[in-house]
C-alpha cells in the first residue's frame, strides 16, 4: 500500500481507513495534505474490494483548520487564481463509496468543513467543532457557512460563524449535525462497525441511496422524489435486489455479488 506524508492509511476488510497524521499541528490542512487524501480516496475508490472508507484524525484533533501558516502571506490574486478551497480540498465529495467522518477533538474551521463534507460524522464525547474563522479576520471558505446552515440551521450556523463559538459533541447531536455520540475510546471501533455495515450490503444500491440523500441538498422536494423512485426503479434491475428480497423470503442471509 502506498505511503504518505501527512495520513496514514490502512485497510479492514472491505473499509477504507485514512487518519489525517499532522501531530505537530493539530492535523491542520495544508496543501499537501490534501493532495495525499485525494489520493488515498481515488485508490479507495477504484479497489473493488472496499465498500466505505472512514476518515478520522488523532484523539485530540480531527483537524483544527486549514493551516493558518501556510495561509498567512497569501494576498487575494494568490488565492483567486489558484481557486483556493475549490481545487483538491472538497475532493472528497467525488467520492461515489460512502465516506463516515469519525472526528474526535478539535474539528475547527476547514475541519469541520471536510467533516461536513463525508457523508455523516460519527464523534466521540469530546469533539468541538467550530468556524473560528472570524477571529483571523476570515471566513469559512470550503462550504462552512452553507453546510452547518444546511445541518444546524440558520441561528445557531449565524451565531458559530459570527463569534467563532465553539459546539460541543452533545450539541451536535441535538442540532444534528453529527448522526451519533460514542465514548471516545470506542470512536474508532464504532466508525469502523458502521462502515462494516455499509460494506456488506449491495455497493451499486449504497452508491444509489447516498446519491439520491445528497440529491436531497440540490433539488426541490418533488424533483428530489422523482429521482428516488427512478433509483429505486434501478435497483429492481440488479442482482443484489433480486438476491436481497430471496434471501429475506427464505430466511437467510443475503449474499450480495455487487452486480
Ligand atoms: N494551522 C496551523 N497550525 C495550527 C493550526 C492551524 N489551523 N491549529 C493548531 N496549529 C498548531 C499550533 O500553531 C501549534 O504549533 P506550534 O507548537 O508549532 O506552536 C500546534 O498546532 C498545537 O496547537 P496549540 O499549541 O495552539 O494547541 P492548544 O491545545 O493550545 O489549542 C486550538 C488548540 C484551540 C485548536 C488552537 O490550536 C487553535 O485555535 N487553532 C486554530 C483554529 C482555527 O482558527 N482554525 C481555523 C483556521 S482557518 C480555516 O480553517 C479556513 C478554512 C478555509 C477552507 C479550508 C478547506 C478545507
Amino acid at each position: 500500500m502506498t505511503t504518505y506524508e501527512n495520513i496514514l492509511v490502512e485497510t479492514q476488510g472491505k473499509v477504507g481507513l485514512i487518519r489525517l497524521n499532522r501531530p505537530q499541528a493539530l492535523n491542520a490542512l495544508s496543501t499537501p495534505l490534501f493532495e495525499d487524501l485525494a489520493l488515498a480516496l481515488d485508490a479507495f475508490q477504484a479497489d473493488d474490494g472496499i465498500g466505505c472508507i472512514v476518515l478520522t484524525g488523532s484523539p485530540k484533533a480531527f483537524a483544527a483548520g486549514a493551516d493558518i501558516k501556510e495561509m498567512k502571506d497569501l494576498s487575494f490574486m494568490d488565492v483567486y487564481f489558484r481557486d483556493f478551497c475549490n481545487t483538491g480540498w472538497t475532493h472528497v465529495t467525488t467520492i461515489r463509496k460512502p465516506v463516515i467522518a469519525a472526528v474526535a477533538g478539535y474539528a475547527l474551521g476547514g475541519g469541520c468543513e471536510l467533516a461536513m463534507m463525508c457523508d455523516f460524522i460519527i464523534a466521540a464525547d469530546n469533539a468541538k467543532f467550530g468556524q473560528p474563522e472570524i477571529n483571523l479576520g476570515t471566513m469559512p471558505g470550503a462550504g462552512g457557512s452553507q453546510r452547518l446552515t444546511r445541518a444546524v440551521g440558520k441561528a445557531k450556523a449565524m451565531e458559530m460563524c459570527l463569534t467563532g463559538r465553539q459546539m460541543d459533541a452533545a450539541e451536535a447531536e441535538r442540532a444534528g449535525l453529527v448522526s451519533r455520540v460514542v465514548p471516545l475510546a470506542e470512536l474508532e471501533a464504532e466508525a469502523l462497525k458502521a462502515a462494516e455495515k455499509i460494506a456488506s450490503m449491495s455497493l451499486p444500491v449504497v452508491m444509489m441511496a447516498k446519491e439520491s440523500v445528497n440529491a436531497a441538498f440540490e433539488t426541490t422536494l418533488a424533483e428530489g422524489i422523482r429521482f428516488e423512485r427512478r433509483l429505486f426503479h434501478s435497483t429492481f434491475a440488479t442482482e443484489d435486489r433480486r438476491e436481497g428480497m430471496a434471501a429475506f423470503a427464505d430466511k437467510r442471509p443475503a449474499m450480495f455479488i455487487n452486480r
